[in-house]
């Protein structure tokens, strides 16, 4: 709980990269792609990563599990930048990965922990500044990766609007952390479930994806995030009476969508819980359960803000359910074979 408090902190102090990033992007000519290169949280910021990099800047962008990354190594050429996003920087699998990447490619890696192999075998570094993290399951790191990931594009984008957007993230976390008492009680009413569903899309899937994780990761409870509009393809067989949906809804594009997706689940009896806007009347109409953040918190940065409450809620659930949040089963917090 003490790292979940921590994240405005660690927001802020990862936005101080902004130059270094800079100087980065500037040396690095001749990119036609990009590739994101890793594992388990540090994976769902790779993917955020895609949507900005591709939406915003344009620039062809995959992300491959460290694991499987072998498949796609000779589709590597000079012209492909491979990132490698690693809280410790000594994951074996993307260890591995990082020294086929650089007999090709130009390399960097986005790494909490200094002077760990990846920032030492990355031909470019972002440091996030996030400051140790003890917690097995990442948090405060993830908000410090997806805050490098998105100095990144709105760099290589010139977009100055996301920019200035992002140094109001700190304030935005922390009005989430002052709500904490409606997470509590949520948790209280939900810890009975066995299966729990996630469901956000476009820039808010990826935050569907890391809410369920964590939830696994803590609590043992089975969580599954999907893409909203995959639900029709095969997930909506399982929504039953009483299974708890987490909705991620911010506004934006999305946001008709998403409620058309909610409205689906809460016909087939899903208890709904939604995270959206606060003043989001539609949504407090059709949902029964709807955590309010600040309406300014935009589709584009919600990522950063949305992932908030969904770890809190994980981290209650688990509380209530006497386990220990620190130190969760069969669980390292570095893989390194
Ligand atoms: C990747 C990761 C973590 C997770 C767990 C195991 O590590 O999957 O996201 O919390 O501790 O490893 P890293 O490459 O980001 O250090």
């Amino acid at each position: 709980i003490k790292e979940i408090n921590e994240q405005a902190t660690s927001v802020k102090n990862t936005l101080t990269q902004k130059d270094n990033i800079q100087k980065i992007i500037d040396d690095l000519d001749d990119i036609s792609r990009i590739c994101f290169v890793a594992c388990g949280t540090s994976y769902h910021a790779s993917l955020t990563g895609k949507y900005l990099l591709e939406s915003l800047a344009g620039i062809p962008t995959d992300v491959i599990l460290a694991s499987e990354f072998k498949y796609s190594a000779k589709t590597l050429d000079e012209n492909t930048l491979v990132i490698f996003i690693s809280q410790s920087g000594e994951t074996a699998d993307s260890l591995k990965a990082l020294d086929v990447a650089n007999e090709t490619s130009k390399t960097l890696g986005i790494v909490n922990v200094a002077g760990s192999s990846i920032t030492r075998r990355a031909q470019y570094v972002i440091q996030t500044q996030a400051g140790p993290e003890i917690g097995v399951a990442a948090t405060k790191t993830y908000v410090s990766q997806l805050t490098a990931v998105y100095l990144f594009a709105a760099l290589m984008a010139k977009d100055d609007r996301l920019l200035n957007d992002l140094d109001k993230v700190p304030d935005f976390i922390n009005e989430v952390l002052e709500d904490v008492e409606s997470i509590k009680a949520m948790s209280q009413r939900y810890n009975y479930a066995k299966d729990f569903f996630y469901l956000g899309r476009g820039y808010s899937y990826p935050t569907a994806l890391e809410g369920a994780l964590k939830l696994k990761e803590i609590s043992y409870i089975h969580g599954e995030g999907y893409a909203a509009g995959e639900l029709k393809h095969g997930p909506l067989a399982l929504i039953d009476e009483g299974i708890p949906v987490v909705v991620v809804i911010p506004p934006g594009d999305s946001h008709k969508k998403t409620m058309s997706n909610l409205e689906e689940v809460k016909s087939r009896g899903a208890r709904v819980l939604a995270f959206g806007a606060a003043d989001d009347e539609e949504l407090a109409e059709k949902a029964p359960e709807v955590f309010k953040i600040n309406p300014e918190v935009s589709e584009i940065i919600a990522p950063l803000v949305y992932i908030v409450p969904l770890q809190l809620l994980s981290y209650y659930i688990t509380i209530e359910k006497g386990f220990d949040p620190d130190k969760p089963r069969n669980l390292a917090k570095c893989v390194t074979v």
